[in-house]
């Protein structure tokens, strides 16, 4: 395929951006891949600047789960335009919203919009701790919860695919009060817990993993955390930022029936555009300024432009049916998938929940940061180029999620998984002659 035009684009923003690209995981740099620079989309179609067509399964990382250019979310923004876009002064359409979500979402009572997953998360953290009282947060190895200074340690996401353990620029000062444990060990928590449980504030779980690859609870898992935090006095937060609206209409918490304290929001809310939130019983939500103490503030949260977009989708999402057509059609691929490896004869480990998924390269089951970290990458950047040259387009790292979305037509299905039964076979070439 020619992308000439893209590697034109890509050497003039080398040159004004940092790594030329808006957020690192888009850098094509961990499969050995120049990313390609997108002219416009439709459906569950990508079309570069050279003209390339290409199936998406990275849909904006999460959020178009209705497919591009959707017409109804469309509509909805196009008929704010004519009205503005942002005011900084309350509107009709931010209360909708708020109710849509203590609507949909089974533990939120009351919610507060912010711009992004990463706002959520700190916003979520801080709240717990000015609510509790105390300083320190139990996260889980892999797990991404934004690039929140508290939360990067031994994050998922970028930082894995990279290679980064922490960052620079994190003072150690910061995250002395984060603890960062084993994924579905429950039997570590509790020891953790043992020694400091009564300075925790909050454990953050993101309740189906999916920034070190895609890593499901182990049985009783969410059902421990939640125990844990009661006995301790420590909230639970539901980092929801790929979940929410992904796994059914009231999330990973309603599909594995856990109350959590707090649940942190984006992608899917925003319909595309920028979008965060966060949420939860109403006496903590209630210590958040003005109301409370706990400070958080957003020059452009709630915008009408943002909230129509998001309420559109969250209305198509919440009239029915929509769930069960993604989870068939995951599960297709899915198995198609595994067919394709099965007949290259090379391993792949396909953890998959709802319309979410990810395929790793190795033969063991990957249940933790430790397991996904032994996924040959080599292979999977090889498998990433292939299907790129084949029209589909798959995550730029073996450590995000593939996500199939209500435009995944049964053709583009089987054109993905004829395009990989050929991708594979050369990964077996390649990977065999060590390349
Ligand atoms: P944002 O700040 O990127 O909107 O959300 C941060 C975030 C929080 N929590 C979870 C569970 C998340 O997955 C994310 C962001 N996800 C990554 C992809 N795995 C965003 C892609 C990117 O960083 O460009």
């Amino acid at each position: 395929m020619k992308r000439s035009v893209s590697k034109r684009l890509y050497e003039e923003a080398c040159k004004v951006i940092p790594g030329g690209v808006n957020s690192p995981v888009r850098s094509g740099k961990a499969v050995g891949f120049e990313p390609l620079f997108i002219k416009k989309a439709a459906g569950c179609r990508i079309t570069d600047e050279d003209g390339n067509v290409y199936i998406d399964y990275v849909g904006s990382w999460g959020p178009l789960i209705l497919g591009h250019s959707n017409p109804e979310v469309q509509e909805e923004i196009a008929k704010v335009l004519d009205r503005g876009t942002s005011y900084g002064i309350p509107t009709r359409i931010e209360v909708e919203m708020a109710g849509k979500v203590v609507e949909m979402v089974p533990s939120i009572e009351m919610v507060r919009m912010v711009n992004s997953g990463t706002e959520a998360a700190m916003s979520a953290i801080r709240l717990a701790r000015g609510y509790t009282g105390r300083k320190k947060i139990i996260k889980f190895n892999g797990c991404y919860h934004g690039h929140g200074d508290s939360l990067l340690v031994k994050s998922g996401s970028g930082l894995m695919t990279f290679g980064i353990p922490g960052t620079p620029g994190v003072p150690e000062e910061i995250v002395a009060h984060t603890i960062s444990l084993p994924y579905n060990d429950l039997p570590g928590l509790r020891q953790a817990m043992e020694e400091v449980g009564r300075e925790v504030a909050a454990i953050i779980v993101e309740p189906v993993a999916a920034n070190m690859g895609v890593v499901l609870p182990a049985q009783g898992f969410l059902e421990g955390l939640r125990c844990i935090c009661s006995e301790y006095g420590a909230l639970l937060i539901f980092d929801e930022v790929i979940t929410g609206f992904r796994l059914g209409p009231g999330g990973a918490q309603h599909y594995f029936g856990i109350t959590p304290d707090l649940t942190c929001l984006g992608k899917i809310i925003g319909g595309g555009l920028p979008v965060g939130a966060y949420g939860g019983r109403k006496d903590i939500m209630e210590h958040v300024a003005p109301a409370g103490n706990v400070y958080q503030a957003g020059t452009l949260s709630g915008n009408p432009l943002a909230m129509s977009a998001g309420l559109a989708m969250l209305k198509a999402l919440d009239r029915g049916g929509i769930y069960e057509q993604l989870e068939k059609k995951n599960d297709y691929l899915c198995s198609g998938l595994e067919q394709a490896a099965a007949s290259a004869g090379v391993a792949v480990t396909l953890n998959r929940i709802a319309s979410l998924g990810c395929g790793f390269f190795t033969p063991d089951p990957v249940t933790d940061l430790e397991s996904a970290a032994k996924a040959d990458t080599k292979a999977y950047a090889v498998f990433f180029r292939e299907m790129v040259d084949r029209g589909v387009y798959f995550a730029p790292s073996q450590f995000e999620a593939f996500f199939v979305g209500a435009a995944h037509e049964q053709e583009d299905l089987d054109v993905t998984i004829q395009a990989a039964y050929d991708a594979l076979k050369v990964v077996k070439q390649k990977c065999e002659c060590g390349l």
